[in-house]
């Protein structure tokens, strides 16, 4: 949950007393998380590795972007974003369901900054699914091409380089389609 201070302002005729009342303001909607915050409150490491089903809070449009509000998978969190329990070796959790567009929020920190091997372990019955992570908002890695593994069960590792900036950082890892 964000913790966002709310001010109201009063822009016109500073000078003017009694102007008006107010009793209450009502909002609407999903919610104001304003920034993504770590999931479980402590943001991961790195180097280290961060389990893709622990995006951030803080609801659609700031901690992920999911194309429906159904977690098809139904597994370890209530959001959007498409959980299952996956078939890979350790267990746990992956994300599935990914379409071209949305993408996942990470909170981290990086102890030392430079250039860090990035191992993404993915599956995919086919080949060209593409995706891109950026840091800070910059998109660090072009386009990383999935290739066919064999299926949505058999997981390999996809290696990568690239640079982390030090300190808390936002990592944002976006599906961008298939080409
Ligand atoms: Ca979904
Ligand atoms: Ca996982």
């Amino acid at each position: 949950m964000a913790r966002a201070p709310l001010y109201f302002v009063f822009l016109r005729n500073p000078g003017d007393m009694n102007l008006f009342v107010l009793n209450w303001l009502e909002f609407q909607g999903p919610g104001l998380g304003l920034s993504p915050t770590p999931f479980g409150g402590t943001a991961r490491s790195l180097p280290g590795i961060v389990q893709a089903e622990d995006f951030d809070d803080g609801g659609e449009g700031v901690a992920y972007h999911d194309l429906d509000a159904v977690n098809i998978g139904g597994q370890y969190r209530s959001t959007g974003v498409d959980i299952e329990t996956t078939t890979d070796t350790g267990g746990g959790y992956d994300v599935g369901w990914t379409a071209a567009g949305e993408w996942l929020n990470y909170t981290v920190n990086v102890s030392t900054p430079g250039v860090y091997a990035i191992s993404a372990r993915v599956a995919s019955p086919a080949s060209g699914g593409t995706c891109h992570i950026e840091f800070n908002g910059v998109n660090k890695t072009g386009p990383i091409i999935i290739p066919n593994t064999g299926g949505y069960a058999e997981l390999a590792d996809l290696e990568h380089q690239q640079r982390a900036p030090g300190c808390r950082t936002t990592v944002h890892a976006i599906a961008d389609g298939r080409q």
